[in-house]
């Protein structure tokens, strides 16, 4: 009877060192991003890292000429194809997702915060004069609400995320560029 005492012993110790790891962690982030980017309700840590509210999907906007900002896609001004590349990211928190939704569907990154810089993706095409190219990120809500805007004109855009953390708008920055 021993060996069996001994083993429940042993295994309610080592797994209720699991539950400090994640609250380590999570200080660790809240540390990170500077007290502003984190809400942690008390009890969380079911693995989804606890600094978010339900999914929240921003579309791609663009400034327009009159200074407001509204959906918009990428056109391909000319046949070709395109890639998209991943330039910086600045955020902690779990499970953003982007999504290419023109000219074709694909999930590009299911967790962008923690994907590493300088991934690209190749859309050779070739396709025609005129296509839309489009994206969105579904992310958790925090503070404030999310943006995904795009700037710069065929055959380069720069898209930047802004998860509703703070303000930086340097949370996911890509950059797509037309090929011939
Ligand atoms: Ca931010």
């Amino acid at each position: 009877m021993q060996p069996d005492t001994c083993l429940q012993h042993c295994a309610g110790s080592s797994s209720s060192l699991a539950p400090r790891l994640l609250v380590a962690a999570a200080l660790l982030l809240a540390a990170c991003g500077g007290g502003s980017d984190v809400t942690s309700p008390p009890g969380a840590g079911g693995g989804t890292g606890g600094n978010g509210g339900p999914p929240v999907t921003s579309q791609l906007t663009c400034m327009q000429p009159d200074g407001t900002s509204s959906q918009c896609d990428l056109t391909l001004t000319a046949a070709g194809g395109f890639t998209i590349t991943l330039v910086s990211t600045s955020c902690d928190a779990r499970g953003n997702t982007l999504s290419l939704l023109k000219p074709v569907t694909a999930t590009l990154l299911t967790d962008g915060c923690y994907s590493p810089s300088g991934q690209t993706w190749s859309y050779p095409g070739p396709y025609p004069a005129g296509t839309a190219i489009s994206f969105q990120i579904v992310s958790p809500q925090l503070q404030r609400s999310p943006s995904l805007q795009a700037t710069g004109s065929y055959p380069t855009w720069t898209i930047n995320f802004e998860d509703g953390g703070d303000a930086d708008l340097n949370d996911l920055v890509l950059q797509v560029t037309a090929t011939q």
